[in-house]
């Protein structure tokens, strides 16, 4: 078993907190502070909410001498990303009641709602829970929210593995029954035993845990960003199985060496359900047993799979399942990106793919957004879906539905939003970053558009705007929005500075490499000018940026 001789601070508060709940309940009736105490602020977490404060006002405060302004956000747990249309009235309402009104969609195919005070967070969990919506593990140590391809075009056979996402999620949930306790009311669990919970005991996994489900060509989940990653093998329209991939995170920390960007090492392929949950299963309990949990930073599963050797932690998951995973099958991806706008599925389903910069659902002076999703929903007709690339897809739309439901899309000009956007700002996604992250060290998603619309004209000037390049940008080295795995990627280091970093691939098989350090945004887009002029003139047929960045040696992947 790992080392752990000096554990650290989470560790002990996530041993003493009676399964999760902590102090929760007398932090909440706490009326002094907007604020929960510390040890509860990773308690709660696990019940997928952080506390923020907005960071834009922190100085004015300060200098009334006034607390931070606290809130939280809230997390939902969308096992690949479905919701009903009743669900997103709710969502859409209990934004607009409790939180600052923006829908957000993550990375990890879900939404996120910001600007919860304390004495609204209950009223929030309780309003999604009659909605049949819940926030468990989608923060903390343990399984997060499991991501699946999401466009049902991608094969006949869809749901059949989009039903994965939920089985993981549910076989990883934690026993314990604090949340339903804290936030829904319900009595107190007398017999602990009630909530024994042989995968997490009670210290949870050594840190966050997560997983994903890629359906070829399309790897629109970054699946190998991911701990463990399942990529479905489709042989004649039947789902064969899965390849397994193992120890994807992409975290770094500035100045720190040890920590490093990584893609998952496939290890194996299991050839029937109960083979694959198994694995997965195991390979968390590994992950319990020899994760570091001395030092968060090195505690992420490719740590262990890098300490321990690839061929040890095979041995080890052999003598846990009891089976030996098969050599690993053939796939191949071609794409990343969603496919937006109306597409069909082989039963005839409609989908439309709206374009929502940065998972930013709002009305703003530009388009109403918020207010076109929220009349679709009304109609009953469509059920929503995120992806991992921050969009929403209008979903499962019957022939005779369509033209009603893309009434409401032209009415609000979401079709002409969609189509008129230009290919580089479709391919672009940051991170939340400032305000609400206490973590950024740079703007993101505020920023990331604006720095765009300079981009374009460079661009358009070597007739590149249709290129498919990937850009995506965060606002610290955490990798929320997943940049090294794009072909271009800006991580914040100092307000208004960012490293640029080139040569990922497009289809999220090859990170991406630190080309200049701390630039500002003339010297951003000055560097690119120079990059771009020379891949237009110099370019293979059908070569992408990325690669061609790999080719010129401008980085050394
Ligand atoms: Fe993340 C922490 C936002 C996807 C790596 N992430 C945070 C926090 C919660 C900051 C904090 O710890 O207080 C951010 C909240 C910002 C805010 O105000 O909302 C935050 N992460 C996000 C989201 C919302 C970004 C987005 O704009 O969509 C994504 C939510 C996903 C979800 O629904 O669960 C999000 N975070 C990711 C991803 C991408 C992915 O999973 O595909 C990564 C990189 C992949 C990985 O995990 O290796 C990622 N977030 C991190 C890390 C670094 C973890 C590590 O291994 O060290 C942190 C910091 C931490 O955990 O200590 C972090
Ligand atoms: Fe915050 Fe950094 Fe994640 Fe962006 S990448 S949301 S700044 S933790």
């Amino acid at each position: 078993m790992s080392e752990n001789k000096h554990l650290s601070n989470i560790e002990k508060i996530k041993q003493a907190s009676d399964n999760l709940r902590g102090s929760i309940k007398e932090s909440l009736h706490d009326e002094i502070t907007g604020a929960i105490r510390e040890d509860d602020q990773a308690v709660i977490k696990f019940h997928g909410m952080y506390q923020q404060d907005d960071r834009d006002r922190r100085e004015e405060r300060a200098a009334k001498k006034l607390d931070r302004l606290y809130s939280f956000m809230i997390r939902l747990r969308l096992p690949g990303g479905l919701v009903t249309p009743q669900q997103w009235i709710a969502v859409h309402d209990i934004a607009g009641e409790n939180s600052t009104g923006v829908i957000k969609i993550t990375t990890r195919q879900t939404v996120q709602l910001h600007g919860i005070i304390k004495s609204k967070i209950k009223p929030t969990i309780r309003a999604f829970s009659e909605a049949k919506l819940d926030s468990i593990a989608t923060c903390g140590d343990i399984n997060r929210n499991v991501l699946c391809s999401s466009h049902p075009k991608q094969s006949p056979i869809h749901e059949q593995i989009f039903a994965y996402a939920d089985k993981i999620s549910e076989m990883l949930m934690p026993k314990t029954k604090a949340y339903y306790e804290i936030w829904l009311g319900e009595e107190k669990i007398v017999d602990k035993k009630d909530e024994k919970d042989p995968l997490y005991q009670d210290r949870y996994l050594p840190r966050k845990f997560k997983i994903g489900i890629a359906i070829p060509p399309n790897n629109d989940v970054d699946v190998f960003a991911n701990d463990v990653g399942l990529i479905a093998v489709i042989e004649n329209n039947q789902l064969k199985g899965f390849n397994i991939a193992i120890g994807g995170g992409l975290s770094t920390t500035h100045g720190n060496p040890e920590t490093y960007a990584r893609l998952a090492t496939l290890i194996g392929f299991a050839d029937s359900e109960e083979k694959t949950l198994k694995a997965i299963y195991e390979i968390a309990t590994i992950q319990r047993d020899y994760g570091n949990r001395s030092d968060r930073k090195l505690a992420r599963l490719k740590y262990t799979v890098d300490k321990q050797g690839i061929e040890w932690f095979k041995t080890e998951l052999e003598k846990r399942t009891g089976f030996v995973l098969a050599p690993v099958k053939d796939y191949t991806f071609t794409e990343r990106i969603d496919y937006y706008g109306w597409q069909k599925n082989t039963q005839g389903l409609w989908y439309y793919t709206v374009f929502v910069e940065n998972g930013r659902i709002l009305d703003d002076e530009t388009i109403a957004l918020k207010s076109a999703l929220f009349e679709v929903a009304k109609t009953g007709k469509a059920n929503f879906r995120f992806t991992c690339n921050q969009n929403v897809i209008i979903s499962d739309v019957t022939e005779t539905d369509k033209e009603m439901v893309n009434g409401i899309l032209e009415k609000f000009q979401i079709i002409s939003h969609t189509e008129f956007t230009s290919t580089i700002r479709k391919n672009s996604m940051a991170c939340v970053a400032l305000p609400t992250c206490p973590l950024a060290l740079a703007e993101a998603q505020r920023y990331l558009p604006s720095l765009i619309s300079k981009i374009e004209p460079i661009l358009e000037k070597y007739q590149l705007l249709n290129d498919g390049i990937i850009i995506r940008m965060t606002g610290c080295p955490n990798g929320c929005a997943r940049p090294y795995a794009a072909e271009i990627a800006f991580v914040g280091t100092a307000v208004g500075r960012y490293n640029l970093h080139i040569g990922g691939d497009r289809i999220g098989e090859r990170l991406n490499k630190l080309y200049r350090e701390n630039m500002q945004e003339a010297e951003i887009l000055t560097s690119l000018d120079g990059l771009f002029k020379v891949y237009a003139a110099d370019r293979y047929t059908g070569e992408t940026f990325g690669d061609f960045s790999v080719r010129q040696k401008w980085v050394t992947t």
